[in-house]
């Protein structure tokens, strides 16, 4: 039988990280040309067929506004099921901010039982060659603050961008499977979110870390 699952999935971090341009370029395989900075948030759709009798859909919510921590973010988050925080390799300062992305994100949107949503960290502008904050203290935060993992990133090149993405899907898709095996009741598939996530359920057993 033949299912389909949509997830809302958010792209945030600071202004001129590269998120739009991430989208354009996931969605449509062509990064926008002229730049043009977004007002409010951008929807778009992708759909991918996952596997024979999966089709994934991902709505994508490229958040913009001003891109700092309003009251409006609260809204934005609603429902949503993963998020990619994004930072700019060359640019501390944005690095910086995911921290506190992560945890305006955290404090305002959890899953039923007060789980965090799945978030990866993306170093975007990998092909510019200054790298002045660490890859340890990237793999620190990216420990201490729950990411599921990190990546470096070039839109511009196209490195790691469906990568990433593909990786988020199936920690949707296992986490789905195992909430649809635990509904079902026949199932013993337990989600423990210390940081990084553990089944014990066998059959959604795999390797599940980027980076970190
Ligand atoms: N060198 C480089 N520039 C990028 C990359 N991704 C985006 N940019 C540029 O960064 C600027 C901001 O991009 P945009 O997608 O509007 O960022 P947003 O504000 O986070 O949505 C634009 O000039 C993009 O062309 C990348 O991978 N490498
Ligand atoms: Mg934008």
């Amino acid at each position: 039988m033949s299912s389909e699952v949509l997830f809302k999935v958010l792209i945030i971090g600071d202004a001129l990280v590269g998120k739009t341009s991430f989208v354009q370029k996931y969605v449509h395989g062509n990064p926008r040309r002229e730049y043009k900075p977004t007002i409010g948030v951008d929807f778009a759709l992708k759909v991918i067929r996952w596997s024979d009798d999966m089709t994934v859909r991902l709505q994508l919510w490229d958040i913009a506004g001003q891109e700092r921590f309003t009251s409006m973010t609260r809204v934005y988050y609603k429902g949503a099921a993963a998020c990619v925080i994004m930072f700019d390799l060359t640019s501390p300062h944005t690095f910086y901010s995911t921290i506190r992305w992560k945890q305006d994100l955290d404090s305002k949107c959890t899953l039923p039982g007060g789980r965090t949503i799945p978030c990866i960290l993306a170093g975007n502008k990998s092909d510019l060659t200054s790298r002045p904050v660490p890859k340890e203290t990237i793999d620190k935060i990216c420990k201490e603050h729950s990411f599921l993992g990190w990546t470096e990133m070039s839109v511009k090149d196209d490195s790691n961008v469906s990568e990433s993405m593909e990786y988020l899907i199936k920690e949707l898709v296992q986490n789905h499977l195992a909430e649809l095996d635990q509904t079902d009741g026949d199932g013993d598939g337990s989600v423990d979110r210390g940081g990084f996530i553990q089944l014990t359920n066998p059959k959604a057993q795999t390797e599940r870390r980027l980076c970190c």
